[in-house]
């Protein structure tokens, strides 16, 4: 771990602008899931340090923080940016190593944490209320105030952005957080926090608790402190999440992964459309929410398009994060097993495409990218999360059928539709259920100003953009009379 050169204690947590040892003395090991190797120790915070973090949190909303103007708040947003960006190549070492990601996706990641930092400072003096016309001798506005305390729960595929996203909107509101990172991804988000206390954030206003789901996260969501919940992680998580905020009658965030189709037409440009679909199943090692993990193909183009796939898993190099290959491992042992398992599950499929495991180090966390093809659209592997580099190709014979096998699970994240028919891209864009729908592209550059979020299963709320400032306030109806 000493390359890394990591500038804080990763077995200490950041509480009240302090780093601390947790209050059991607890530790987790840290593993590199490049080869397996046990590498050092991460903080296993609890529920004692949690409640410690939500005090600090608390105390400081009732300090400068809570009295800051909006503008002030907004520029030490900017400047933790502008000290992100400075450190890009610093954070993405450190995410490529915990995350195990190829190091060119660990460095957009930082890039983007930069840029949520850039957004959210720029938007937080743009937050507006509104004048309400009504009853004369009244007048009637909104304001819109933070929540209070908000617990941010994030889990390992991608710390940094996701960090960004929830922390960056929270904080540009006027919130002070709690963050409980995946105890398989801890350090970015230490750092983060580190470099926030840096770019002058008051001590208290962002706190970090790293540890178990079940000691600091569940400790976290069940706190009576917490005024506001954001959770990614699995729905069965969420649910638990969902549960234990209810009881404390808390708003939450819910991002809760998918099973995202892109649906390719007999018209597409797929020269245009091949490298986005294979790229978006098989970036971050397929883990990755709005994974594309489904790619429905009009019959007519079916067996081109799948060759066609096939050919670049065929090319796809898999290494080790820091060799910057196209795929590295999965980020555990237990996610390797769950991949494993699904991929047992299609033993009886045709394997259209799949990579060659090249020179990859022995305990390494990896599988093969593959590439399935003939699978029913009631199939497990056709419904499920995988969270591996697992995409199915699946024909349908018409636009009405392509719509109900998009449609077909019980997720609604992401989709993209692949067409030059101007009528048919509206179409589906209205008929695919789904948080954000992409046409002739994938994702848009995973553009911070982009509403996201989803539907069914795959939660609710939405983040990034100015859309997820609305979600970390509440809203005040002020009634003046005056006669
Ligand atoms: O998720 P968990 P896991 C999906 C993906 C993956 C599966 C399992 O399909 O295969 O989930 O991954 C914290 N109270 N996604 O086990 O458990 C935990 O410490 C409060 C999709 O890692 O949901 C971590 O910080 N918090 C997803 C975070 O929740 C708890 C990203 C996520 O862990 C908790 C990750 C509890 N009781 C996995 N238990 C996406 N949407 O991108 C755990 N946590």
């Amino acid at each position: 771990m000493t390359d890394l050169a990591l500038w804080f204690d990763p077995a200490k947590c950041l509480i009240d602008g302090a780093w601390v040892a947790p209050a059991r003395g607890g530790t987790l090991p840290l593993f590199d899931p490049s080869t397996g190797e046990e590498i050092g120790a991460i903080a296993r915070g609890t529920a004692e340090d949690v409640d410690a973090a939500v005090a600090a949190a608390e105390a400081a909303r009732s300090g400068p923080w809570g009295r800051m103007s909006a503008a002030e708040r907004g520029r030490i947003l900017m400047r933790l940016g502008r000290m992100v960006e400075e450190r890009v190549d610093d954070l993405a070492r450190i995410e490529a190593f915990d995350v195990g990601k190829p190091l060119k996706q660990a460095r957009a990641d930082a890039v983007a944490l930069a840029r949520y930092c850039e957004f959210y400072g720029g938007a937080a003096d743009k937050l507006m209320g509104e004048t309400i016309p009504y009853l004369d001798g009244y007048t009637v506005y909104t304001l819109r105030e933070p929540h209070g305390v908000t617990g941010h729960i994030v889990p390992w595929n991608y710390p940094m952005q996701i960090i960004g996203r929830s922390v960056g909107a929270a904080l540009a509101t006027g919130n002070s957080c709690v963050l409980k990172p995946a105890e398989d991804a801890c350090l970015t988000a230490l750092a983060f926090a580190d470099m926030a206390k840096a770019a002058g954030l008051p001590d208290g206003v962002l706190n970090v608790v790293p540890g178990l789901g079940a000691e600091a996260g569940a400790a976290l969501t069940a706190h009576p402190g917490v005024h506001h919940i954001s959770f990614t992680g699995s729905v069965g998580t969420g649910v638990m999440v969902q549960e234990a905020a209810a009881r404390n009658v808390v708003p939450v965030t819910l991002e809760l992964g998918g099973k995202s189709p892109q649906v390719v037409f007999a018209d597409a440009d797929l020269e245009r459309a091949l490298p986005f679909l294979v790229n978006a199943g098989i970036q971050n090692c397929g883990q990755t929410c709005s994974a594309s993990s489904r790619i429905l193909v009009d019959r007519r183009v079916h067996d081109e398009v799948l060759a066609r796939m096939a050919e670049r898993y065929g090319a796809l190099r898999v290494g080790p994060a820091m060799a910057d290959l196209d795929v590295g491992p999965l980020i555990s042992a237990k996610q390797k097993q769950i991949v494993s398992g699904f991929l047992a599950q299609g033993a009886d499929l045709e394997v259209a495409g799949r990579a060659v495991l090249g020179e990859v180090p022995d305990g390494g966390y990896y599988v093969p990218p593959t590439l399935l093809a003939g699978v029913r659209p009631d199939h497990a592997l056709a419904r499920d999360e995988i969270f591996g580099p697992v995409q199915v190709v699946i024909p349908f014979d018409s636009e009405e059928e392509a719509v109900a096998i998009a449609n077909g699970t019980d997720y609604g994240l992401v989709a993209s539709v692949w067409s030059q028919d101007g009528g048919r891209q509206m179409r589906l864009a209205r008929a695919i259920r789904a948080g954000q729908v992409f046409i002739n592209n994938y994702g848009a550059g995973g553009g911070v100003e982009l509403p996201f979020g989803g539907r069914g299963k795959s939660g609710h709320g939405r983040e990034k953009g100015f859309e997820a400032m609305y979600g970390f306030t509440t809203l005040k109806t002020v009634a003046a009379w005056h006669g």
